[in-house]
């Protein structure tokens, strides 16, 4: 078993569609652990997207992920669960992301991309730590 960090965005709450997009990793077999709506400030997601500080789209990405609450939770799976929710998310840009993933379906632009997914078991762990200490 094990567990992955995702972020609704907050394009995704204020489009109406985390009740769809938990409800697919729901139907794909993965367990939510935790789930929580929030608005995420500029400490949080200095910490979340620490590889990330400095670079060109720093500012844009930051301003738009605390603009509205974002949905955060914790999914449970098998082995490399971060693995299946990303392959379900599809590439960061939406232009290259296939129909039948979440990015592939609802997203255009590259910002709002609508969903965040752990990147590797690691990532998790450390993602989980930040947002929901109490699970780790
Ligand atoms: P992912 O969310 O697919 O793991 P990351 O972690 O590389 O992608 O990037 C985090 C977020 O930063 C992306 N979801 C996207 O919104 C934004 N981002 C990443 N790379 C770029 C880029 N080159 N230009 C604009 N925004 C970017």
């Amino acid at each position: 078993m094990s567990r992955t960090f995702i972020i609704c965005k907050p394009d995704a709450v204020e489009r109406g569609l985390v009740g769809d997009i938990l409800a697919r990793f729901e139907r794909k077999g993965l367990t939510l652990v935790a789930a929580e709506l929030r608005l995420l400030d500029a400490d949080i997601l200095g910490r979340h997207y620490e590889e990330h500080v400095g670079k060109p789209f720093y500012d844009d990405l930051t301003s738009f992920m605390s603009r509205s609450p974002a949905m955060v939770a914790v999914l449970e799976g098998p082995d490399d669960t971060f693995a299946i929710v990303r392959t379900m998310m599809g590439p960061t840009n939406p232009a290259e992301a296939p129909p039948g993933t979440i990015r592939g379906d609802y997203g255009t632009i590259m910002t709002e991309n609508l969903v965040h997914g752990s990147d590797s078991n690691e990532s998790a762990e450390r993602e989980i730590g930040i947002f929901f200490p109490a699970l780790v």
